[in-house]
């Protein structure tokens, strides 16, 4: 029988890659979208126009909100999902420091109103809790399932109330919902202001001449940096266990911001040192210096590894961000040269 799956997040990196995954799997899919004055719907885009007019569409969203728990309970009544992935946040960490409060609404009690709807409605799904090595904050490398929190952000406080809510849930209730500890994971879909994506672009607006400097802050924090849609594939992995359970998803590497700079530079034949300057206005109250994960438990129970490393990663953002960008100039999109 065909399985259905619920997407918080569908309109975002992960969100957008899950639902390539489980299309490709014959899954129906229905995803959350929040009411927005524009569209926000760029990374599903492709995804919805094969299946507009389709009497077989197997993709839908339905408008809803991780801050409206009404919307959530009535969604779960009414689609009986076999697999939610809890994807939604407000997930960036300098932007939570702006807005603790609402960031610890939507993504630390956004997770226990998922899970109260699906109490409550009595279905019987697995449940993907988007849990993240922010939690680990300050505690050295490499961090794994072992690795006490410390968190550094009110996005990092929120990810651990979601985290520990969903293993009491398992607990006390008996679900199926694991926690997916995932180390920072880009692509050409990644936010244009998370760090990596702001620095490809950067170097496609330079390269095409449309902008001289990339202003940034801290260069020294490290990352275990992966490749977003591998790490979609561990989320499914977990919910095809017979037993729920906790998962560290890295590569096992770690590279400062410094190196990702370098190397993008490098890659699209530029001199950062040209280009780059620093300000202070992207320094963070508190910042995670070092992350690297330890993902054997991954390896050895879901049978999960990484392929693509650092410098194919960076490629693949500064290629794609460079040919994006010179298709859109091709096409005439006078915007962009004034914006
Ligand atoms: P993202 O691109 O920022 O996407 C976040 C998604 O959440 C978007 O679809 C957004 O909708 C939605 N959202 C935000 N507020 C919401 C609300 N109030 N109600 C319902 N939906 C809401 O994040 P991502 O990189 O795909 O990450 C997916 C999840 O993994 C997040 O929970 C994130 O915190 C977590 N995570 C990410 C990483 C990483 O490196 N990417 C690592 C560890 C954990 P709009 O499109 O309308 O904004
Ligand atoms: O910052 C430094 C910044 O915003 C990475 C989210 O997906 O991964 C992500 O959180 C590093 C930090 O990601 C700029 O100080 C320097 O040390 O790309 P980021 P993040 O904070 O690691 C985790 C795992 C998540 O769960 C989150 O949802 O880069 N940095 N200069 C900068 N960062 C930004 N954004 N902008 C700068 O100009």
């Amino acid at each position: 029988m065909t399985k259905r799956a619920l997407i918080t997040g569908l309109t975002g990196q992960d969100g957008s890659y899950l639902a390539e995954l489980l299309l490709s799997k014959d899954y129906e899919v229905y995803g959350l979208r929040r009411r927005s004055s524009s569209f926000n719907t760029g990374r599903i885009d492709h995804l919805l126009n094969d299946f507009r007019h389709d009497k077989n569409a197997k993709l839908f969203l339905e408008y809803g909100d991780l801050a409206d728990a009404s919307s959530l309970a009535r969604l779960l009544y009414r689609l009986h999902p076999d697999e939610i992935y809890n994807l939604g946040a407000q997930s960036h960490v300098h932007v939570s420091f702006e807005m603790p409060e609402y960031t610890g609404d939507v993504t630390g009690l956004g997770s226990v109103r998922i899970l109260e709807a699906v109490r409550e409605s009595g279905v019987r799904a697995t449940i993907y809790q988007a849990s993240s090595s922010e939690m680990f904050g300050s505690e050295p490398p490499p961090q794994n399932e072992n690795t006490p929190f410390h968190p550094r952000s009110p996005y990092g406080c929120a990810k651990v109330y979601a985290h520990h809510i969903a293993v009491n849930y398992r607990e006390s209730y008996g679900m199926h919902v694991s926690n997916g500890i995932l180390f920072n994971h880009e692509s050409p879909r990644r936010g244009e202001n998370f760090v990596t994506r702001k620095i490809t672009q950067a170097i496609a607006r330079i390269h095409c001449g449309l902008q001289k400097k990339l202003y940034l802050g801290n260069l020294d924090a490290k990352r275990d940096w992966g490749y977003a849609p591998e790490y979609v594939e561990a989320m499914w992995m977990m919910l095809q266990q017979d037993t729920p359970d906790d998962y560290v998803i890295a590569t096992g590497e770690t590279h400062s911001v410094r190196e990702f700079v370098i190397e993008a530079f490098a890659h699209a034949g530029l001199d950062w040192e040209k280009h780059v300057e620093i300000d202070p206005v992207y320094y963070r109250p508190a910042e995670v210096d070092n992350l690297r994960g330890d993902a054997s438990k991954a390896r050895v129970k879901l049978g999960w590894t990484p392929k693509v490393g650092f410098d194919e990663l960076v490629r693949i953002m500064v290629d794609a961000d460079i040919e994006s960008l010179e298709e859109r100039l091709r096409r005439g999109e006078e915007y962009i040269k004034s914006s």
